[in-house]
């Protein structure tokens, strides 16, 4: 079997590559990924190092480029992960959004259509579903909930899926779409919430939290997300969508506040900022699904998590250090 994993340079992506190479050493796989500015081949070092592992550097929207490749290699499963993925930045430039996530996944889905693809997985999000009110615990979003994206981003991703689902019942080409909960984790990009707070904290600076600081994201630990989708690309049904969770719902201020007591830093460091626009309030995922079809459940707590993960960030300095220069930067400036 031979995997395509587009966007595998990115945080999940490469988190999923080293998954699978530890559990599934039978497989080839290639990673396709553009090096974009949250692309970093300093992620697959490792990987290189394996015989069934290659690195391929290219743009999913580059039809040529992605119609040759898939003539030369006849992949038998693709798992796209490439997009652009942050929200702030996708309300500042949405189009290279739209080119990417929409335009990009069309030309995957066409190859994939063309040289006979036995699996197509999407990498989706929960944030296709809208946002949750703060004030109704009870409700979650559902595999057969109605698609409300907010922002530029969130469309994105739900266009790409509407396209899926469409070239399954059109062409029978044989899908499967996970929407994932907010995941956090290694080699995450300093521009997300949990990097972002850990790495200013290191450096005594202030943590910006948007507006009030009460809006609600579930936390996953990034290796359960990997599991989740090489279960769903093992045991999913074609067609199916499967939403995949923390069961951890969070305050972004708790967020900030757990990541300041295990670092030992005060709160102090806190300063609220203008809202994010459109900010979407509440996610939350009903993951029932996963846990009565596959017995699948997210397994690592919060509390672990966020100690490996600020582990992590303190043994890869050099790794956080090498970004927060340059093109990065000049973003925190215009942001914050
Ligand atoms: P990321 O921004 O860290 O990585 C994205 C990767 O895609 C980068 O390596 C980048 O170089 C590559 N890429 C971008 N445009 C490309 C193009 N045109 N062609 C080829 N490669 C390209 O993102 P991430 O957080 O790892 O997210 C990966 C996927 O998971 C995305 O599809 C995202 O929508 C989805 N997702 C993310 C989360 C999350 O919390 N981070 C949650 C749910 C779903
Ligand atoms: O500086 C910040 N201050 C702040 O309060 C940043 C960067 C974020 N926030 C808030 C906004 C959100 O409510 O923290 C929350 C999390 O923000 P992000 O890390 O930007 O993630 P989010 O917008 O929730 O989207 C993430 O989860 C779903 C990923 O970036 C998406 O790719 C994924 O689809």
């Amino acid at each position: 079997m031979k995997y395509l994993i587009t966007g595998g340079a990115g945080f999940i992506g490469t988190n999923f590559i080293y998954y699978m190479l530890e559990n599934h050493p039978e497989y080839e796989y290639v990673c396709l990924d553009k090096l974009t500015y949250a692309g970093n081949l300093a992620n697959l070092q490792k990987a290189m190092e394996y015989k069934n592992f290659r690195f391929v550097k290219g743009d999913i929207a580059d039809r040529k480029f992605v119609f040759d490749l898939f003539e030369q290699e006849r992949f038998d499963v693709v798992v796209n992960f490439a997009a652009e993925s942050h929200v702030d930045r996708s309300i500042e430039t949405p189009d290279v959004f739209l080119v990417t996530n929409v335009l990009g996944t069309q030309v995957l889905l066409d190859a994939s259509r063309k040289f006979g693809v036995k699996r197509f997985h999407q990498i989706s999000t929960d944030e296709v579903y809208g946002d949750l009110p703060l004030d109704r615990p009870e409700l979650k979003f559902k595999e057969t909930d109605n698609l409300r994206p907010s922002s530029p981003y969130s469309a994105s991703k739900a266009s790409a899926d509407l396209l899926t689902l469409a070239y399954y019942r059109t062409y029978g080409l044989p899908v499967t779409i996970s929407r994932c909960s907010n995941n956090y984790g290694p080699y995450q990009f300093p521009e997300k919430l949990i990097p972002l707070m850990i790495i200013n904290a290191l450096n005594d600076k202030e943590l910006p939290v948007y507006g009030t600081g009460q809006n609600v994201r579930d936390w996953i630990y990034v290796t359960d997300h990997c599991e989740a989708v090489d279960i769903i690309l093992q045991k999913g049904k074609e067609g199916e969508i499967y939403n995949i969770g923390g069961n951890c719902e969070k305050k972004n201020i708790d967020v900030v506040r757990t990541i300041l007591e295990k670092l030992g830093k005060p709160e102090s460091l806190i300063k609220f900022v203008k809202d994010r626009p459109g900010h979407d309030l509440r996610y939350a995922m009903d993951t029932s699904k996963m846990k009565e079809e596959f017995g699948w459940e997210p397994k690592v707590s919060f509390e672990k998590g966020v100690e490996k993960t600020i582990e992590w960030y303190l043994n890869n300095e050099q790794w956080w250090k090498e970004i927060i220069n340059g093109e990065y930067l000049e973003y925190y400036r215009r942001m914050y």
